[in-house]
């Protein structure tokens, strides 16, 4: 059967609130509400391309759903020709800036253009990509906030126990360091030594106290220090990378590839983890990947673990895939995880359908 070539019709933008089970307390902001916008890239031909954004902040779903519309007609009667869609969106944005909420929306017209175009050629992305469908080494990224350090090594426990996990990562960043010490102490007694434990601060902290701070936790073993100051200050990176024995992760917050090879320029980093809203999507995905593949950088996921677990497969340095379940309740078939291992299903596209009842009764309507 010929490949079918695909003309986008429209994009649907639907907004969601859902409540988290394991409230986000960060050294930044406490969040009980998740945000989600549900992205359908519908064709001329039927094939619908389904998508994902979780921008954290609720009300900024306000403004990301109209530039989403924008897209829409923009994009109407094009081909779905996920590079080439890439490109003219964020051109017509250039003006504004190509980054932020620009590079938000072109994300996830990204990832649901690849999914419309794996389901068109029958593959699960990853082998419309040049992957296999196979096993993603995942870390339970779930909970472990900045709650008291016996509650946090009762919830690692659990957090193991969710899919036989071999890592966790928990939140630095409380008023007292010797509390942040007294919580890994009491997290490793719960699950032992051969745990990986990732720590992330969250952005929290100044450079003075990043490096005060993270010299005292840099002979515990931790499998990484993330993000301990402000995303963009890559000379203070450097500084933390040159002077720590731990890992430096940082990426979550890098705006399109350039953004990470401006950083490992910098040696800013040891680990990079970009994010699938703020990287491109999965455009934005292969190019930064081939970046730290080639520099040799080991990259990591952050978030959106259906996508994520595809491009890993493709990924030369993959590393861990951070597994959140947080869009679970919308998912009609949320993927599984066993032995610390993602499973990718082995059906067209990225797998993402919708439950309609859970998003019906959940839309947000600010
Ligand atoms: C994070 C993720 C989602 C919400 C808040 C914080 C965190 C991570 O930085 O890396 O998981
Ligand atoms: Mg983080």
């Amino acid at each position: 059967m010929p490949f079918e070539k695909l003309t986008l019709h429209s994009i649907e933008a639907r907004p969601v609130v859902l409540k988290l089970e394991r409230p986000i307390v960060a050294r930044i902001a406490t969040i009980t509400d998740w945000p989600l916008i549900l992205i359908d890239l519908k064709t001329e031909e039927g094939i619908t391309g389904r998508s994902y954004l979780e921008p954290y902040v609720v009300k900024s779903m306000r403004y990301l759903v109209p530039a989403l519309q924008d897209m829409s007609d923009l994009l109407k009667g094009q081909q779905v020709a996920p590079a080439q869609l890439y490109e003219s969106a964020r051109k017509s944005l250039h003006f504004v800036g190509y980054e932020g909420l620009a590079m938000i929306a072109v994300s996830g017209v990204d990832m649901a253009a690849w999914d419309a175009v794996a389901k068109a050629a029958d593959m699960p992305l990853c082998v419309l990509l040049g992957g296999s469908v196979g096993p993603v080494k995942s870390y339970n990224s779930n909970g472990l906030w900045l709650n008291a350090p016996q509650a946090v090594a009762a919830e690692a426990e659990a957090l193991r126990d969710e899919g036989g996990f071999a890592g966790l990562k928990l939140r630095l960043g409380r008023d007292n360091p010797r509390d942040d010490l007294a919580t890994i102490d009491a997290v490793r007694r719960a699950v032992g030594e051969d745990m990986a434990l990732m720590a992330d601060f969250n952005q929290g902290l100044d450079l003075a106290e990043a490096l005060r701070r993270c010299h005292m936790l840099d002979d515990l073993g931790l499998a990484w220090l993330e993000e301990p100051i402000i995303y963009d200050n890559f000379d203070g990176y450097s500084q933390l990378a040159r002077e720590l024995k731990t890992p430096l992760q940082i990426g979550e917050n890098f705006y399109g590839p350039r953004d990470l090879h401006k950083a490992l320029n910098a040696k800013a980093c040891d680990f990079v983890m970009p994010d699938f809203m703020r990287i491109g999507g999965v455009t934005g995905w292969l190019q930064a990947a081939s970046i730290a593949g080639v520099a040799g950088v080991p990259i990591s996921t952050h978030l959106y673990p259906e996508v994520g677990a595809h491009v890993m497969r493709v990924s030369e340095t993959a590393h861990w895939l951070e597994w959140q379940n947080w869009a679970d309740p919308i998912l009609q078939r949320p993927y599984k995880i066993k032995e610390s291992q993602l499973e990718i299903p082995d059906v067209p596209g990225v797998g993402l359908d919708w439950n309609e009842d859970v998003v019906r009764s959940n839309l947000y309507d600010g």
